[in-house]
């Protein structure tokens, strides 16, 4: 008889398996382009409640599956979840995105709380993972996640998104010692968060390192790459069967070789990086998750499938996870996403 492992195509990919099909799941699979996802939110009635509430939570992350059965769910939640663990305010701005109290200064800093405190916060979102194993299909593969420490400093340090992550670097260049220390906190509590979603029942965790694409030499090594080392070190301690992808976006170059620096089980793409430049240098050392551009899926049609079946031809001589290069946006047209699936699985 065939254990858990080997019927789930995910955990088969990631364990150095090449399929005949890709498996396949989407960035931002729950979202505001889903209708139903729309009426949720709307019941919820805004996007942190939604987030705090396990059985809504739960719903939002199973309606793709439904919808699409695609071979992952990803834990609804937010990466801005763990900095409002540590004791920053967060809040949504209608049409704009998050805002957070800032961190500028030894003063801002020593108010966050411990590592231990963020359990208080976060249990809600240990909850739902706990209501996804019970319902998700046998099939279906859980994937929780967090933000990588860079990231996450970004938008504690700014307190907002920002296009180039200046206060975040202008903080590294002008207070190291702090710049360090805020990162060292937020590392200690992803050890921590990452830890309850497997104990609740996360098959795979996934650390976003968004903004890795503006961190250059030396500083993509000690603020990338180690960080999502400590972390993967730490899980793997822990948790030896439990798969890790990382995904430093935007890394170019720091995609090759970043799969032995960091221990992790897969790399996930952007799609600033060609599928068979990725094959040839990434893919070669691991698991590759990716990289269609997340406009085909506003734009559709022929370029969609073209780029499509150019992809899985690319990575087809590896262990493979089909996904966009970045989230799906709020303007797509769910018939896209149809489209992707049946040319992904129509080989
Ligand atoms: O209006 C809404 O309904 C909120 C939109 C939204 C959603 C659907 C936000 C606000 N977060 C999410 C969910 C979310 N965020 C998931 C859920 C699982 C999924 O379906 O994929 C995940 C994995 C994230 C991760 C996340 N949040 C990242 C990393 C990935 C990425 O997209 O680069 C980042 C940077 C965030 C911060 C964030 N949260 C929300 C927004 C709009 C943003 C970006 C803000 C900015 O930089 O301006």
């Amino acid at each position: 008889m065939k254990d858990a492992v080997q019927t789930k195509t995910i955990l088969r990919s990631l364990a150095g398996e090449t399929l005949p099909t890709p498996p396949i799941w989407m960035m931002r699979q729950a979202g505001r382009y889903l209708p139903e996802y729309k009426a949720t939110r709307a019941q919820a009635g805004d996007f942190l409640s939604l987030c705090y509430n396990p059985e809504l939570a739960a719903e939002v992350t199973l309606q793709p599956i439904r919808r699409y059965g695609f071979d992952a769910a990803i834990l609804f939640a937010d990466i801005l979840l763990v900095p409002q663990a540590l004791g920053a305010d967060l809040w949504f701005v209608t049409g704009e995105g998050p805002r957070l109290s800032t961190i500028t200064s030894q003063s801002d800093f020593d108010v966050l709380k411990p590592v231990e405190a963020i359990h208080d916060t976060l249990n809600p979102i240990y909850e739902t993972v706990k209501i996804l194993r019970r319902e998700l299909p046998a099939e279906t593969t859980l994937i929780g996640f967090a933000g990588a420490p860079w990231t996450v400093a970004t938008y504690m340090i700014a307190g907002q998104g920002t296009p180039d992550q200046g206060p975040a670097h202008a903080l590294r260049e002008g207070n190291v010692a702090l710049f360090e220390a805020l990162l060292e906190r937020i590392t200690a509590a992803t050890i921590e968060y990452l830890s309850a979603q497997i104990e609740a029942g996360a098959e795979v965790v996934k650390i976003f390192d968004s903004w890795a694409g503006s961190l250059k030499g030396d500083a993509f090594q000690k603020y990338a790459v180690a960080p999502c080392a400590e972390i993967t070190t730490a899980l793997k301690a822990r948790y030896p069967h439990i798969p890790v992808i990382g995904f430093p976006r935007e890394a170019g170059d720091g995609y090759v070789g970043f799969h032995a620096a960091t221990g992790v089980d897969c790399v996930a793409l952007d799609n600033s990086v060609s599928p068979d430049w990725a094959a040839a240098h990434v893919q070669k050392h691991g698991c590759v998750q990716g990289n269609l551009a997340s406009s085909h899926m506003v734009t559709g049609g022929q370029a969609l499938v073209d780029e499509t079946r150019a992809i899985v031809k690319a990575f087809s001589n590896g262990p493979h996870i089909f996904n966009l290069g970045h989230g799906i946006t709020p303007d797509a047209d769910p018939e896209n996403v149809t489209l992707m699936i049946e040319t992904v699985r129509a080989g």
